[in-house]
């Protein structure tokens, strides 16, 4: 594959490497989207996804999102999260800065990696604030039905609801990596999602170079060094093949 000896050629000249991930990056481990082909949004309504719409009724929640729960606690990594992690292992990505909620990077061994929409690992209780961790609320959540508090609250996953805030730390520490790369690399983001849709902006406002791999467009493909129009596994597989780490 072409694009690979390119990608990795381009790669070669950068020395700083800040990566954003989107929901694309997890599509080849079986998990779907919201906005690509066959996504999320193609069976249900994003108000799934309102924090607002959780807080009237989160039964709402856990009945459409119980099943899809499974899917992303069973998938296993893909050949872009590997690639990702050998090239933090090598030095070049200093930060990954990622959109999903799986978990993904880190099970393949990327170690700097922030998530800026929060993940499943922790939760909380709307009402007394008690903190809970995956084994405790998850069943419940397996099963599409409201995991509550002893207190009778709501149990809430750390994810990020539309409406509601990024964690901050992560926001800082991706802006921070964004700011000081000469390379950002995105792969699997439809780029419609603010704020995390404007971190490559950064780095270009500061000189340095805008990678994409995604299928279909985004709104900062004019601005692009390169964009591959391709499967992020595919280009990845090929990639790892070429350094000699798969
Ligand atoms: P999105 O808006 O659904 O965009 C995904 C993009 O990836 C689309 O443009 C697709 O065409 C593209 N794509 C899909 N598969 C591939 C592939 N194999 N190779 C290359 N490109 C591909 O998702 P974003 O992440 O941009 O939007 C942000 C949302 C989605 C965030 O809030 C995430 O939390 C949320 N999300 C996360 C997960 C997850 O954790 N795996 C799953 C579904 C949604």
């Amino acid at each position: 594959m072409r694009e690979a000896e390119e990608l990795l050629k381009i790669l070669e000249g950068a020395r700083d490497v800040f990566v954003l991930t989107g929901a694309g990056v997890s599509t080849p481990s079986g998990i779907p989207d919201f906005r690509g082909k066959g996504g999320l949004y193609e069976r249900i309504s994003p108000e799934v996804f309102c924090i607002e719409k959780f807080k009237q009724d989160p039964s709402f929640f856990y009945r459409q999102i119980g099943p899809m729960l499974k899917i992303i606690l069973e998938a296993e990594p893909n050949p872009a999260h590997y690639l990702i992690a050998e090239l933090e292992r090598r030095g070049k990505v200093k930060l990954v800065a990622t959109q999903n909620i799986d978990g993904l990077h880190q099970k393949a061994g990327s170690r700097k990696v922030v998530e800026l929409h929060g993940s499943l690992e922790i939760a909380h209780c709307l009402s007394c604030g008690r903190s809970f961790s995956k084994e405790d609320y998850l069943q419940e959540a397996l099963r599409g039905r409201v995991p509550r508090c002893s207190c009778g609250g709501v149990i809430k996953p750390d994810v990020v609801f539309f409406g509601e805030p990024l964690p901050s730390r992560a926001l800082y520490e991706a802006i921070k990596a964004a700011s000081s790369a000469d390379l950002c690399l995105v792969m699997g983001s439809s780029l419609m999602v603010y704020p995390a849709s404007s971190l490559p902006e950064y780095t270009l406002a500061h000189g340095g170079k805008l990678v994409i791999i995604n299928l279909g467009e985004t709104y900062l493909d004019p601005l692009a060094h390169r964009k591959f129009d391709v499967p992020v596994e595919k280009i990845s597989r090929e990639a790892l093949r070429l350094l000699g780490a798969n």
